[in-house]
């Protein structure tokens, strides 16, 4: 899939300084070390294309940005991935219920969040596939797991037909991410796109591998396991594998993802024989009104929309930054008027004193350390009022030659201040 864009990056010069990042699979902030020195490999899991872009996605592919782009600062190169969840039931039921098709669907829905992106300045993966278009290699994945002995198949009443399912007893890497229990994920699987209580699956917890052809659903030929289309987490191992290589170092995605979709994807890759990534990294959930900003609940707020009216993205891009990645957080339009002030502020102070090789310094420390951005904005408001050299809280060295406030906002954060 054509991808948005690319904002101009330029690059700070030396760091050489990798970030620390919070790992869901081991519960630490531990230091973020590529598997092939020098070369990064980020897989972001994609948005399901029928109602894009809101804050919570908007919120979750800036996160992404920001370890891109601190890797970038690292002087690592950085190899990114990305898919599309073309083919997937909440896309075919909102196809159905709005009388369009599907494909329609989802192609303006992906034109509208890469006009989001580029507005907000996210930089575009290298690999970015939908699942309509990797799905011969996802059939060929499917059918390996075959081959290796790892699916079942249940009968389908509804249709002729049988759908595949993978035996996770065989390989009991179920929860190699989220630590969870059994009860824990029981509790959600369902509301999460499981069917835990389908008749005659080994295992509740089992995931949907492959899916017998639904009456006016559009169906692939895979061969041994019949004509339909694929589960949910295989696309992520297969568009992965493909764009990055297995293992990669650093899955990221909304912390919803954590269990099933995320955990599951690394039990087909335990099946497959490889470790799926080495490095979890998962974002806050945004609310909107008390409750989680979700596609099937409606309480949503857009980018588009915003920007629309009128919104400077990078004051969007300001709202996110004032929250830390890992919580979570509602939206408000108040907060969107104070980062519109925020951006005013700082962009008066690039033309005025954009000077400082102590707060570019600062700026670098708090995006490696977690990518705390909240910290950086503090810096930030302190340059912004001329209150650059106190206060600073700096045990890092300073490099007196690299000073442009403005290239690093920029470089770091995404905001263009000139
Ligand atoms: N296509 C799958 C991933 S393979 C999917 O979850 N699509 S999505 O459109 O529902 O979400 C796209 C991304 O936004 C995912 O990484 C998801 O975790 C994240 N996301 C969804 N809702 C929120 C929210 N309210 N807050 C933060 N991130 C969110
Ligand atoms: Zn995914």
């Amino acid at each position: 899939m054509r991808t948005w864009r690319a904002p101009l990056v330029t690059a700070l010069p030396g760091s050489g300084i990798g970030p620390r990042l919070y790992d869901t699979r081991s519960g630490r902030v531990s230091p973020v070390r590529p598997i092939t020195p020098g070369i990064i490999r980020l897989y972001t899991c994609g948005i399901t294309p029928y109602d894009a872009t809101h804050m919570g996605h908007a919120m979750t592919y800036h996160a992404a940005d920001l370890m891109h782009r601190v890797f970038l600062d690292a002087g690592w190169q950085v190899q990114a991935a990305q898919n599309i969840t073309d083919v997937d039931d909440p896309l075919f039921e909102r196809a159905e219920r709005d009388q369009q098709d599907w494909r329609e669907l989802a192609s303006r829905q992906i034109d509208l969040f890469a006009r989001d992106m580029q507005a907000l300045r996210i930089i575009p993966p290298q690999t970015y596939d939908a699942v309509s278009e990797a799905m011969d290699r996802i059939i060929a994945t499917a059918q390996d797991l075959h081959a290796r002995g790892r699916l079942y198949c249940l009968p389908n009443d509804d249709v002729d037909g049988v759908d595949w399912y993978q035996d996770l007893g065989i390989d009991q890497a179920q929860s190699s991410v989220s630590g969870w229990s059994r009860e824990q994920m029981l509790e959600v699987y369902a509301e999460r796109g499981g069917d835990p209580d389908r008749p005659g699956k080994r295992d509740p917890l089992d995931p949907l591998v492959w899916k017998a052809q639904r009456p006016g659903e559009p169906a692939w030929d895979a061969g041994v396991l019949g004509t339909g289309r694929p589960g949910w987490h295989i696309e992520c191992v297969c568009i992965a594998h493909h764009g990055l290589g297995l293992p990669f170092d650093v899955q990221a995605g909304g912390r919803d993802l954590i269990f099933p979709h995320h955990d599951l994807s690394a039990a087909h890759a335990a099946a497959l024989g490889r470790p799926l990534a080495h490095f979890y990294a998962h974002v806050g959930m945004v609310a909107l009104d008390g409750t989680k900003m979700s596609k099937s609940l409606g309480n949503l707020e857009f980018v588009s929309r915003l920007v629309d009216q009128g919104t400077d993205p990078a004051a969007i891009r300001l709202v996110l930054l004032a929250h830390h990645y890992r919580t979570d957080w509602e939206w408000t339009a108040a907060a969107l008027d104070k980062a519109t002030e925020r951006l005013a502020r700082y962009r008066h102070a690039a033309q005025h004193h954009a000077r400082s090789a102590a707060v570019v310094a600062a700026l670098r420390d708090a995006l490696r350390d977690d990518l705390d951005t909240p910290r950086a904005l503090r810096l930030l408001d302190a340059w912004a009022c001329g209150g650059e050299s106190e206060n600073l809280g700096l045990d890092v060295p300073v490099d007196p030659d690299v000073d442009d406030v403005p290239a690093a906002v920029d470089a770091l954060l995404g905001i263009a201040l000139h």
